[in-house]
């Protein structure tokens, strides 16, 4: 009898064990200032994506993801805490130097839970290879053990430009996306046999300044040579455009961005092999996202909400791509149309891993876990989502946008369903003043809930950045930590 219960106990102990193989790793592909648009899994059909398209096709495409923020850091400080600017700090892009690099250099993270340092709290390996922009960029931070980053957020180029690699500076002669894709498929080998965590953050497409204008030197340079785009619409510039009207007539721009955009594809193709390559396809949870959108003439825009004055929090800005991939154990081929938001990936992961006893109760975290629709399952879902960008806040359900300043004019009511390209501002007329009223009180009802007081723009706080509209909140330097030491081989001039 003894030796039946015991046989039982090990059947029941091996059955378990089996069931419960080591928790999945996870990459994590983040590109820079990346509208959804651009790629062919989002009817886009004159960027080559065809590796991208084939991940979407393994996996969840979210059709309605937008981030809570127009640029860089804010936006990836809100991916990786789960948290609004107004609760961690980072209103803006950090500039060069300052909290990056050099005497003044802190890790603007350090506070709180961050999706790397609770999946090493949970035994996985993490490796960054890409833009970190969340400051103290020349040491490993949150947990990571492998760490090569760029010493600045901005790009000025895709070739010759700096690295930092083994808490070094130098100068990376090769093209930047394979360079960070070769690093990425190298952590992977290296830690094929445990749990890991790869933060693949490309500094592509971009979009923006010097970099659009270095001529494509990648595979795509005769692709796109005399492509016309017409994806990237030519439109009369919108008068708020600030420093990129000019380019949505310009072809050299366009075919820059495209050309950056199959490029990472390219990168995205040699992970999905590598994977295949190492057996790892099963127990890989891959998501592929953007760290805010771009407007790529539409609209009239080029840019995003910091390339218009005032600052803006329309769509195109905001849409990002988002897929997530786990071969056997999520449904293939499955759209949805869930109005998610960038904030919200924190709690799916943690929750799809496993781990959601281990999300942060403090802050209290606005975002809601997917990990359901993940599944395939039927969740609940309230289709709103929120922006803050310094002192423009807004709240987008499937069918409005309201948009609120302070110290500024105008707000901004659009009817998203008839106005997708938010061109008719419905704001003060009569017939939409009750949707008005109670778009502004769900607004405002989240950031009263949501805002930390020491970092809410909006009622006295600070920032841990420059703000471009300082003028108006009266804030001239950004926040320090004032235990900061510098360290060792930091604040060399370069
Ligand atoms: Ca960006």
């Amino acid at each position: 009898m003894q030796a039946r219960i015991a046989t039982l106990l090990l059947t029941g102990l091996l059955t378990l064990a089996a069931q419960t193989p080591q928790r999945p790793n996870v990459i994590l592909i983040l590109t820079d200032n990346h509208g959804a648009w651009t790629l062919g899994a989002y009817g886009n059909r004159d960027i080559r994506t065809p590796h991208i398209d084939r991940l979407a096709e393994g996996g969840v495409l979210f059709t309605r993801a937008h981030a809570n923020n127009a640029v860089c850091s804010p936006t990836r400080a809100s991916l990786l805490t789960g948290l609004m600017p107004s609760q961690h700090g980072v209103h803006t892009y950090l500039g060069g130097g300052g909290a990056q690099i050099g005497p003044g250099a802190y890790n603007t993270l350090e506070e709180f839970a961050t999706i790397p340092s609770i999946l090493t709290g949970a035994g996985y390996a993490a490796g960054l290879s890409g833009k970190w922009h969340l400051g103290g960029n020349l040491h490993p931070q949150e947990g990571f053990s492998y760490w090569v980053t760029k010493p600045h957020g901005s790009s000025q180029g895709f070739y010759d430009q700096e690295v930092i690699e083994n808490e070094q500076l130098r100068t990376e002669p090769t093209y930047l996306t394979r360079f960070w894709t070769d690093h990425g498929i190298r952590f992977i080998e290296q830690n094929k046999e445990r749990p890991f965590f790869l933060y693949l953050a490309y500094n592509g497409p971009y979009g923006l300044g010097n970099s659009m204008r270095e001529p494509i030197r990648n595979r795509f340079a005769s692709h796109y040579a005399r492509h016309p785009l017409p994806s990237m619409p030519r439109d009369t510039p919108h008068p708020w455009n600030f420093n990129y009207g000019n380019w949505l007539s310009d072809m050299q721009v366009r075919r820059k961005y495209a050309a950056e955009v199959s490029g990472i594809d390219d990168g995205v193709g040699r992970i999905l092999d590598a994977l295949q390559r190492l057996g790892l396809d099963e127990n890989t949870l891959v998501i592929f996202m953007g760290d805010q959108g771009l407007a790529g003439g539409h609209s009239g825009f080029w840019g995003m909400g910091d390339h218009t004055r005032p600052l803006t929090a329309f769509d195109w800005t905001t849409w990002i791509p988002m897929i997530f991939r786990h071969k056997g154990r999520m449904p293939a081929g499955q759209r949805s149309n869930h109005l998610v938001s960038n904030y919200d990936v924190l709690p799916t992961l943690l929750e799809y891993l496993g781990l959601g006893s281990s999300a942060p109760k403090k802050p209290e975290l606005p975002g809601r876990s997917f990990a359901g629709v993940l599944e395939g399952r039927e969740v609940e879902w309230d289709n709103t989502v929120f922006y803050e960008f310094e002192n423009v806040r807004a709240i987008r359900t499937a069918e409005w946008k309201y948009i609120e300043r302070i110290y500024q004019r105008p707000n901004e009511l659009y009817h998203l369903e008839s106005d997708p390209g938010e061109r008719m501002n419905l704001h003060d007329s009569p017939e939409h003043r009750s949707i008005e009223e109670e778009l502004r009180g769900r607004l405002y009802a989240f950031f009263d809930r949501y805002a930390e007081p020491r970092w809410d723009l909006w009622k006295g706080g600070a920032s841990k950045t420059n703000i471009i509209t300082e003028k108006f909140f009266g804030i001239k330097n950004p926040y320090r930590p004032s235990r900061y030491q510098p360290q060792h081989g930091e604040g060399k001039p370069r």
